[in-house]
């Protein structure tokens, strides 16, 4: 009976560090079960609770299966099924005509990481870099965190996760790994079986604090002061690692000198709300540990001053000498980009003059104000703007223009597809090929389709062929199928793929990117030093400078659910009903100071927006912050929008990256009205 039953390799295509290796059974054209693949050297055969039943997404009743053109009001969600052939025309036709009247530049194409693969996510700019469009600056995640560590430690690689298992002091610093990063928990339980201890660094209890030994709440955009305030007590206890320091480090002689008299723990305990004696107690213990280990997420960065901040933490291994020792570093992204021709997807040499960048966190801007030319089209591929981007309001507004003509390429009716004018159905990773890095770990991996199309849905890469076609692009280029394109990437002569089995990759197989021999202690800086201080940058030393905020009394913490990833699995219903609903959790000392009740609906308010939400109170949260866990699409929230109604499009100091939780907010019952201002 079971005849028809098989097994295929692929890979978990989420943004998410772990890139899991899943094992899909199959039986006639569909996935019937997924599991984790015991063969994986990371993630070893165990998967999230969303991934444990990816074929309920796969083939969700919800799934888009045609094409769809608007027949009611803008973002009414009407919509009747049209062919390929119509839409695609249709695109062209409506484009040729913004082309001629604004130029491509009045295109905007915005997408960001509904898929990791390395072709289906980015080799659209090679066809809107030949379009002349607008280019999207995709810095909504992680690129201040980027920019601090690279500050300090250059191109430096990261450490192999397995070195956390080796150390006896982890810090789990601004990340959930139980949500987000749940792999790396091997190895904190290894290390913690050996004697490890476990701190976390948190702005409240989040669930990681199960796993923690000792958790530290600070007060949010303070980690930076906190850094410092720990390497002003490792100096005046004597606790640096003078001989490492010596060797490998740069500038530390005017840090001490000129930077950390200023972070007493006195002062530091004002800025970051711990006190001075705790703050002296971790930094006496982080100076005696053997090999203390930093796991770094990105809730630290995500700040007016976020890139500083991680620049700051990035310096305390140095410090130590953490780096000489065999479970001792600091993990904050594993970067294998280079390992792959990346250039020869994204094509910028298809870029005939410079075109202007809008960067996608500045969205509702863009949309509502920019000119020379207005943006006129938006092309919106595996990303979900109108409930991840944010300053939800100005974006929504923008996607109400009558005169923008947004396509949506889409696996489902998310708030962004029903907002455009043509939505595409999209597929999903089972039916199409692609190959897979991580940023957690050192696998690569390629995945092959395992069951074909869901209905008429295409993969990235073959709509942008239709529309190559369309738009009369003649460059051989866009005549190459998807596995051609990941057959040239493997074979491109990259050093790091020199080193590898191939053939198990085009097995399927995952495989380990191999590391150099004693690479923790090859700093790849334009000083070979670990780079306390950086001339090349304005603030040669790290300081510590404040964070935007917002004239509001609570911190609004909106950070990731363990049921959903950004705005993906709101499609599952058995994922939603295990988030219960949306939550905003308060201390009880506020919602006292309030007159708020556990279970009441609240709004949550401040000059960009106002949300509706569940009250839960807790002491898991301290007072003055607030904390919504997950994205929710907006018809499964309370009110009429998602967290992000709340959030600014105000930038990091450095990297141009999204400030999420640098954001403040009121809260009020929804029993009293607001007061009004006329
Ligand atoms: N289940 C699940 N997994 C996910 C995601 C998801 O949404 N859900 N998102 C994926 C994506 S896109 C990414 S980028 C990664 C992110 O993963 P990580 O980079 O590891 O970061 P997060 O786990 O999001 O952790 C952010 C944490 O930082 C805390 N935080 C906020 N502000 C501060 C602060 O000022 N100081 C300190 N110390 N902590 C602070 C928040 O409370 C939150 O718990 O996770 C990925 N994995
Ligand atoms: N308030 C708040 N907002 C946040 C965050 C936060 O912590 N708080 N986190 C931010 C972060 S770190 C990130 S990275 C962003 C992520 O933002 P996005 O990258 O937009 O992530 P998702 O919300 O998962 O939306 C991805 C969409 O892509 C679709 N999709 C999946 N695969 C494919 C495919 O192959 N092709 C096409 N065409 N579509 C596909 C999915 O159906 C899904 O709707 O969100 C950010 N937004
Ligand atoms: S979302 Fe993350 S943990 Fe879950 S299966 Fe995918 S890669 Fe693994
Ligand atoms: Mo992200």
């Amino acid at each position: 009976m079971n005849s028809k039953l098989e097994v295929k390799r692929s890979v978990c295509p989420y943004d998410c560090p772990d890139a899991c290796g899943l094992l899909i059974e199959t039986a006639e054209g569909k996935a019937v079960r997924v599991m984790g693949d015991p063969d994986h050297p990371h993630t070893k055969g165990t998967l999230c609770s969303k991934m444990n039943h990816y074929e309920k997404t796969v083939h969700s009743p919800e799934r888009l299966t045609k094409p769809l053109l608007r027949t009611g009001a803008k973002g009414a969600g009407e919509f009747k099924e049209i062919s390929w052939d119509e839409a695609i025309n249709h695109i062209k036709e409506h484009w040729e005509k913004i082309i001629e009247e604004h130029g491509a530049q009045a295109i905007l194409p915005y997408s960001y990481a509904g898929t990791m693969g390395l072709v289906q996510r980015n080799i659209g700019e090679a066809f809107f870099h030949r379009l002349g469009a607008s280019r999207l600056q995709r810095t909504i995640c992680s690129t201040a965190k980027g920019y601090g560590w690279s500050t300090v430690m250059g191109s430096s690689l990261a450490p192999h996760p397995q070195e956390v298992a080796a150390s006896d002091l982890i810090i789990i610093w601004g990340s959930n790994i139980l949500a987000t990063n749940i792999h790396l928990l091997y190895q904190v339980r290894e290390a913690k079986k050996a004697g490890a201890v476990v701190w976390l660094i948190e702005t409240y209890q989040s669930s990681a604090t199960q796993f923690a030994d000792k958790v530290i709440l600070v007060r949010p955009g303070s980690d930076g002061a906190l850094a410092l305030g720990m390497m002003n007590t490792l100096v005046r206890k004597n606790l640096v690692d003078e001989e490492f320091v010596d060797k490998y480090v740069q500038g530390f002689e005017a840090f001490k000198k000129d930077s950390l008299p200023n972070y007493s723990p006195e002062i530091v305990s004002n800025i970051t709300g711990i006190d001075a004696a705790a703050i002296e107690e971790m930094a006496t213990l982080y100076g005696k540990a053997r090999a203390p280990f930093i796991v770094m997420g990105s809730g630290l960065s995500r700040y007016g001053n976020g890139a500083m901040t991680v620049r700051t933490i990035t310096c305390l291994p140095a410090i130590v000498g953490a780096w000489a020792k065999v479970g001792g570093g600091l993990l904050s992204s594993v970067s294998t980009g280079s390992a792959f021709a990346m250039e020869s997807i994204t094509r910028e040499d298809f870029i005939n003059e410079p075109t202007r960048v809008v960067n996608m966190n500045q969205l509702g801007h863009a949309l509502q104000n920019m000119k020379n030319p207005p943006i006129k089209s938006m092309y919106v591929y595996h990303s979900n703007p109108a409930v991840i981007a944010p300053d939800q309001n100005a974006v929504l507004k923008g996607l109400l223009r009558e005169d923008l003509f947004t396509v949506v390429h889409e696996r489902f009716m998310t708030d962004t597809a029903r907002y455009a004018d043509l939505v595409l159905p999209a597929t999903s990773s089972l039916e199409h090929s692609d190959i897979y890095r991580s940023y957690g770990h050192y696998c690569v991996q390629r995945a092959y389709p395992v069951i074909p199309p869901v209905g008429e849905a295409r993969a990235n890469w073959d709509v942008f062929r239709l529309l190559a076609n369309a738009m009369g692009f003649e460059e051989p280029f866009f005549q190459q199928t998807t596995d051609e394109i990941i057959q040239q990437l493997l074979e491109s002569p990259r050093p790091w793929l020199a080193g590898i089995d191939m053939a198990k990759v085009q097995e399927g197989i995952a495989v380990e990117l191999p590391l150099p021999p004693n690479y923790k202690m090859i700093f790849e800086t334009p000083s070979g030093k670990i780079e306390i201080s950086n001339p090349r940058e304005m603030d040669v030393l790290p300081k510590y400078n404040t964070s935007h905020g917002d004239d509001a009394p609570f911190w609004f913490m909106n950070t990731p659910g363990l049921y959903s990833l950004n705005s993906s699995f709101n499609e599952r219903p058995e994922l939603l009903e295990k988030r219960k609903g949306m939550y905003l959790m308060m201390n009880p000392n506020d919602a006292v100071d309030k007159g708020l009740k556990d279970g009441e609906e609240v709004i949550a308010f401040n000059e960009r927006g106002e949300v509706a939400f569940i009250l839960k109170i807790t002491s898991e949260v301290p007072d003055g912050v607030v904390v919504a866990e997950g994205i929710f699409w907006i018809n499964n929230t309370p009110g009429q929008c998602s967290v992000n109604a709340l959030t600014s499009q105000r930038l990091t100091d450095k990297g141009a990256a999204s400030t999420f939780y640098d954001t403040k907010v009121d809260v009020r019952s929804k029993r009293r009205r607001k007061k009004c201002s006329i």
